[in-house]
């Protein structure tokens, strides 16, 4: 009842590579995992499980992944791309999970959120010369542990269930035509949707380093995809590997 129907999500797929390979488990450490583990596999498969056991995030933080409750999913990707623009393809899953769901906008880098709360994460990883990104989406989770009150679910948004195979093709449907612009012609024809779509422009922003911290206001996104934050020392651009952001005093 809970778990993913690989028929169902085939259904509704338009790609060409995207997800035309599936490899669908009940339950995994981490669907990124996987993907590394089975790199040989053919570009676009995608690796989905109903639960994880070890979900991560970024920086060694890990992803709640309640059984049946999320969308779980990584895309092994092999693009013909320099290795430091790879990153950027978290912002691009970004754009797509947006459109996918409708009414989300990014905290960047790969936060998806609606109103002010967190419903998606997207880790995009590099393992040899794939590129691993993976997204969870909470789906139809009813309740999140006390320690995440800044997490949401579709399912709490709406107010009723949510077909997971439909988002799931949705999401890959549009990220294919998205990484194609991209593959082609970089994340520069991808900024401007970007942008309308980012929560924190024109915010104030904490930028939490390995070890230390700034505080200033988000002006704008790079065209690599940094985000550019004014601080009284001047303005820094930050790269997305290597912080958290946080509004000054709430989440956004
Ligand atoms: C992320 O990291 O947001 C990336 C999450 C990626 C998860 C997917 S699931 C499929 C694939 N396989 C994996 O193992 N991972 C990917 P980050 O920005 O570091 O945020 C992590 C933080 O989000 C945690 O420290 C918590 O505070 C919070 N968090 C954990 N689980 C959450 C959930 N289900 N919903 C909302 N927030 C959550």
């Amino acid at each position: 009842m809970f778990n993913i129907s690989q028929r169902k999500i085939e259904k509704h797929l338009t790609t060409s590579v995207f997800g035309r390979n599936i490899r669908h488990m009940k339950v995994c450490t981490s669907t990124n995992e996987e993907a590394k583990l089975h790199c040989d596999s053919p570009d676009g498969t995608l690796f989905i499980a109903d639960t994880q056991t070890c979900g991560r995030g970024r920086l060694g933080r890990s992803w709640e992944s309640e059984k049946g409750g999320g969308i779980y999913m990584s895309l092994l990707l092999k693009p013909d791309i320099p290795a430091e623009v790879a990153p950027q393809l978290t912002l691009v899953a970004g754009i797509a999970v947006c459109k996918a769901l409708g009414n989300a906008k990014i905290k960047w880098p790969n936060d998806i959120i609606i109103g002010n709360k967190k419903v998606c994460g997207i880790l995009t990883e590099m393992s040899h010369k794939n590129v691993i990104c993976g997204i969870g989406i909470n789906a139809n989770t009813k309740k999140f542990p006390a320690e995440l009150d800044f997490a949401t679910s579709l399912y709490l948004e709406r107010g009723r269930k949510v077909r997971k195979e439909k988002i799931v093709a949705d999401v890959l449907n549009i990220f294919e035509i998205l990484c194609n612009e991209f593959y082609e012609n970089g994340f520069d024809p991808l900024l401007d949707e970007y942008k309308t779509l980012c929560e924190n422009i024109g915010k104030d922003v904490r930028v939490i380093f390995e070890n230390k911290e700034v505080t200033g206001v988000a002006t704008d996104v790079s065209a690599n995809g940094n985000l550019l934050v004014k601080t009284t020392d001047g303005e820094i651009s930050v790269a997305s590997g290597e912080v958290s952001v946080r509004g000054l005093y709430k989440y956004i």
